[in-house]
C-alpha cells in the first residue's frame, strides 16, 4: 500500500568477466527483449531503463588459468564493480529503485556496497537475501575454478581476496546476509560459512521447514519503514528444468511455487529497495524461456498476487 507509484531503475551491466563461461554479457538484452518494462509497468511501477553500462570487453575464450592472482579477469571485474557502484549510487540519491540486470553474479561487489553505503548514510538498517545455488563465499586459495562470481560472498563480508577488498567499504556484518537455496557449496566454502557465522537455509532446509517458514525465519526482521531490503537473485537458484539458461545450473532446486511464493513473501515485507538479476545466459537458454520465468517471478516481488490480500 503505497500512494506514490515506486519507480524502477533498469542498469544493464553486460559482463561476465567473472563467470564461468561467456554469455551473460547477454543478459539484460534477452530480459529486455523478454518484456521486462511492461511486465513491471503492469504492477504499476515507473520503469526507467538506464541502458548498458560500457565497461572492458570481455574474451570469448577464458584463459587457460588465472593470472598471477589467482583470478580470472580480475581487472575487468573490478571495472565493472566501479561502474556499477556509482550507477546503483545514482538510482539510490535520485530515489529509484535500482534493478541491477547482470551479467554475472561478481557484480553484486558494486552494487551491494553502493546500497549499505546509502543505508548508512539514511539511517537504515539493510539486509540482503542471496538466492543462489552456491555459497559464493570462496577466496582466491579456496576456489576451485579461479572465477570471480564465486567469490563476493567472502569479500562482501570482509574476507575475499585482498586485490578486490577494496570494493566492500564497509564490509557487511554477517548478520546483513540471509542464503537461500544452497545446493553446491565447495567443502571450504562450507567451513567458512560455518566460521562467518552466516544464516543460510539449504534446499535440505526449504525440503524439511517448508518454503514458507524459511522465509519467515528469512524475513523475521525484515520490516518497513526502516530496514532497506536488498535482493541479490542468482538466477541458478531456480531448478534447472525450469531455468536452463544459466552457466553453473545445479539440479534439485526450488519448485515454480516455492520460488514465487519466496518473492511474495519478499513483496509482503514492503522493504525492497534495490535488486540484482544475474548469471541469466541466453546462450545457454531454449526460446529465452529463462528470462521469461524471471519475469514471471519479478512481477510477483513487486506485488502481483492472485487474489485480494487481506493486510497481515
Ligand atoms: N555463481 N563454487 C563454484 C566456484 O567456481 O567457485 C561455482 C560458483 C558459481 C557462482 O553461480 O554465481
Ligand atoms: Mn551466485
Ligand atoms: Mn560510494
Ligand atoms: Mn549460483
Amino acid at each position: 500500500p503505497i500512494d506514490q507509484p515506486q519507480r524502477v531503475r533498469l542498469i544493464g551491466a553486460p559482463c561476465d568477466a567473472g563467470a564461468a563461461r561467456a554469455g551473460a554479457r547477454l543478459g539484460p538484452d534477452a530480459l529486455r527483449i523478454a518484456g521486462l518494462a511492461d511486465a513491471l509497468a503492469a504492477q504499476g511501477v515507473a520503469v526507467q531503463d538506464g541502458g548498458n553500462l560500457r565497461g572492458p570487453a570481455s574474451a570469448v575464450h577464458r584463459q587457460p588459468r588465472p593470472d598471477r592472482s589467482g583470478l580470472h579477469h580480475l581487472d575487468a571485474c573490478v571495472r565493472w564493480c566501479g561502474l556499477v557502484h556509482e550507477a546503483v549510487a545514482q538510482a539510490l540519491a535520485g530515489g529509484s529503485l535500482p534493478l541491477l540486470l547482470g551479467g554475472d553474479h561478481h557484480l553484486a561487489m558494486g552494487s551491494i556496497p553502493a546500497v549499505a553505503q546509502h543505508c548508512a548514510r539514511q539511517g537504515k538498517t539493510l539486509r540482503v537475501v542471496w538466492l543462489d545455488a552456491h555459497a559464493d563465499c570462496n577466496d582466491a586459495r579456496s576456489s576451485p575454478s579461479g572465477n570471480i562470481h564465486g567469490m563476493p560472498v567472502s569479500v562482501l563480508l570482509g574476507h575475499g581476496p585482498q586485490a578486490l577488498q577494496a570494493l566492500a567499504r564497509p564490509p557487511l556484518p554477517a548478520t546483513a546476509l540471509r542464503q537461500v537455496g544452497l545446493r553446491s557449496v565447495d567443502a571450504a566454502e562450507k567451513a567458512r560459512i560455518a566460521r562467518f557465522g552466516i544464516e543460510a537455509y539449504d534446499m535440505r532446509a526449504i525440503d524439511e521447514l517448508g518454503m514458507p517458514e524459511v522465509m519467515r525465519r528469512v524475513l523475521r526482521d525484515v520490516h518497513a519503514p526502516d530496514v532497506h531490503l536488498h535482493l541479490s537473485f542468482d538466477v541458478d537458484f531456480l531448478d534447472p528444468e525450469l531455468a536452463p539458461g544459466t552457466g553453473t545450473t545445479a539440479r534439485g532446486g526450488p519448485t515454480y511455487r516455492e520460488a514465487q511464493l519466496c518473492m511474495e513473501m519478499l513483496a509482503d515485507t514492503g522493504c525492497l529497495g534495490s535488486m540484482d538479476l544475474v548469471e541469466l545466459n541466453p546462450v545457454l537458454d531454449v526460446r529465452n524461456q529463462t528470462a521469461e520465468l524471471v519475469l514471471d517471478l519479478l512481477q510477483s516481488l513487486f506485488g502481483k498476487s492472485t487474489l485480494v490480500r487481506a493486510a497481515s
